[in-house]
C-alpha cells in the first residue's frame, strides 16, 4: 500500500505502510479485500478509499499542519479503529504528508517532527537475527532473538558489530548442521531443542565476533506470548505452563545472560503476568507491543498498573503520524522507554528511522542487517550519523 503525495502539482513524496504476521487484537484495523484474490491479501478497498474519499478531504490542506491532517483522516473513517477507510490506508496518507512537508520546509524528516522533543539521538538498534515464532516454521516459541549493540562510540560500528554478530552466527549454525532458511526480518531460522539454546547461540556468536558479551553487544528477546497461548496458559518448549513459570524462566534467563529486554513476555489479555512480572524489578526494559498496540488508553492502563516499563512504537498499530507522536509523548512523560519498530512484513520505506532520530528515544527495532526492507531502515540511519549526531548508547 503506497500513497504519493503532490503539492502544487508538483510530486513531493511517497510512502508505504508494513503488515503484521503477529498483529495484537487490539491494532487498528488494516482494510483487505478477501476472497480468492491474492488469497484474500488485496488492498484494492484501502487504495479506492485512498483515491477518492481521502484524496478528495486532502486536496488543499497544508501538508505542514500535521494534525489537521491526521484529523480530517481520522475523522472521514469515523469508527474508533480506522476500520472503515483502512488503517494502511490512513497511514500512508498521514506519512506521505509528513514526508512532503519535510521537502517543502526544506529540513530532514528527522528534524520535521511536530512539537519539541529530547535531543535526536542515533538509536541502538535491536537486530533480530534469530527468528522464530510466527515468523519462522521451526519449533522455537519465542519470536525474535535480536543483538544489541549498545557499547560503542557511533552508530557505525554498532551495525558493523551486529552484522559481524549475524554473520557469526550463520557460521555457527553452519558448523552444527543448523543452518536452514532465514525467517520473515531475515534472521536464521533453525529448530532448536530448546528455546535457551537461542540465547546460548547469540552469546557464542557475539563472542566469535570478537565482541564482549558483557559490555558490548546483549540480547533483546520479543517472546510474541499471545501466539502461544490459550486462556491464560502458555505452551512452551512443548510444556504448558502458566504466567508465574514462564515468569521463573524469563527471571533464571536474566541470571544467566545478558539480557537488556523482553517483549510481550506474556499475553496481550494477561494483565496481572504482566504486573507480577515487572514487580520483580530485573534491570531490563519489559516492552508491551501487542499489550498496548501504540494506543493510548491501552499504554494509560499500563501505566496506572505498572504492567511494562517500556512500549514498542508501530505507527500502523495506531493509523496516523500524530497519533504515534501522542503515545511516545504519553510514554515519555510516565518514564517509559520507547523503542520504534517495523512490521514482520515490510516495505523499504525508511520513516521510522526519522522517527526514532527525531523523537530521541534512543531504541529502534528494524530486523537483520538483511535484505532491503530491513536494511532501508539501517542505511537510512548511516546517512543521518553522517551529520554528526551522537549514538545512544542506552542499555
Ligand atoms: C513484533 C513485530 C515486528 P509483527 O511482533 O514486534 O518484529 O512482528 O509485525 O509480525 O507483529
Ligand atoms: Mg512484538
Amino acid at each position: 500500500m503506497e500513497v504519493d503525495c503532490f503539492v502544487d502539482g508538483l510530486f513531493a513524496s511517497r510512502a508505504a505502510v508494513p503488515s503484521g504476521a503477529s498483529t495484537g487484537s487490539y491494532e487498528a484495523v488494516e482494510l483487505r479485500d478477501g476472497g480468492d484474490l491474492w488469497h484474500g491479501s488485496g488492498v484494492e478497498k484501502a487504495v479506492k478509499n485512498v483515491n477518492t474519499v481521502l484524496r478528495e478531504i486532502l486536496v488543499g490542506s497544508d501538508v505542514s499542519d500535521q494534525g489537521s491532517i491526521d484529523k480530517l483522516l481520522i475523522e472521514a473513517d469515523g469508527s474508533g479503529n480506522k476500520s472503515i477507510m483502512g488503517a494502511n490506508a490512513i497511514l500512508g496518507c498521514s506519512m506521505a504528508a509528513f514526508r512532503a512537508s519535510s521537502l517543502v520546509r526544506d529540513v530532514p524528516l528527522w528534524q520535521n517532527l511536530p512539537g519539541t522533543w529530547p535531543d535526536p539521538i542515533l538509536p541502538v538498534p535491536l537486530m533480530n537475527i534469530l527468528n522464530g515464532g510466527a515468523h519462522a516454521s521451526t519449533n522455537v516459541d519465542v519470536q525474535e532473538f535480536m543483538v544489541v549493540p549498545y557499547g560503542f562510540s557511533n552508530f557505525d560500528s554498532a551495525l558493523r558489530a551486529g552484522t559481524e554478530t549475524y554473520h557469526a552466527l550463520k557460521k555457527s549454525l553452519e558448523e552444527k548442521g543448523l543452518l536452514g532458511g532465514i525467517g520473515d526480518e531475515g534472521g536464521f531460522a533453525p529448530s532448536l531443542q530448546k528455546n535457551e539454546d537461542g540465547l546460548k547461540l547469540l552469546v557464542e556468536a557475539i563472542e566469535k565476533a570478537g565482541y564482549s558479551s558483557e559490555t558490548q553487544i546483549g540480547i533483546a528477546l520479543d517472546v510474541a506470548a499471545s501466539e502461544f497461548c490459550s486462556l491464560n496458559r502458555y505452551s512452551f518448549d512443548g510444556k504448558e505452563i502458566d504466567g508465574s513459570e514462564l515468569s521463573d524462566i524469563y527471571s533464571s534467563w536474566i541470571e544467566k545472560y545478558p539480557i537488556v529486554s523482553i517483549e510481550d513476555p506474556f499475553d496481550e489479555d494477561d494483565w496481572e503476568s504482566w504486573v507480577s512480572f515487572t514487580e520483580r524489578g530485573h534491570d531490563i526494559k519489559v516492552i508491551g507491543d501487542d499489550l498496548y498496540v501504540t494506543n493510548p488508553s491501552r499504554l494509560q492502563r499500563g501505566i496506572e498498573e505498572a504492567a511494562s516499563n517500556s512500549i514498542l512504537i508501530k505507527p500502523n498499530q495506531i493509523g496516523t503520524v500524530t497519533e504515534t507522536l501522542e503515545v511516545m509523548r504519553i510514554a515519555n512523560t510516565a518514564g517509559f522507554d520507547c523503542v520504534v519498530s517495523h512490521r514482520s512484513g515490510e516495505t523499504s520505506d525508511d520513516t521510522i528511522a526519522d522517527i526514532a532520530v527525531g523523537t530521541g528515544c534512543g531504541w529502534i527495532k528494524t530486523g537483520a542487517p538483511a535484505r532491503s526492507d530491513r536494511t532501508s531502515k539501517y542505511n537510512q540511519l548511516l546517512r543521518i550519523s553522517e551529520s554528526g549526531l551522537p549514538y545512544a548508547k542506552g542499555a
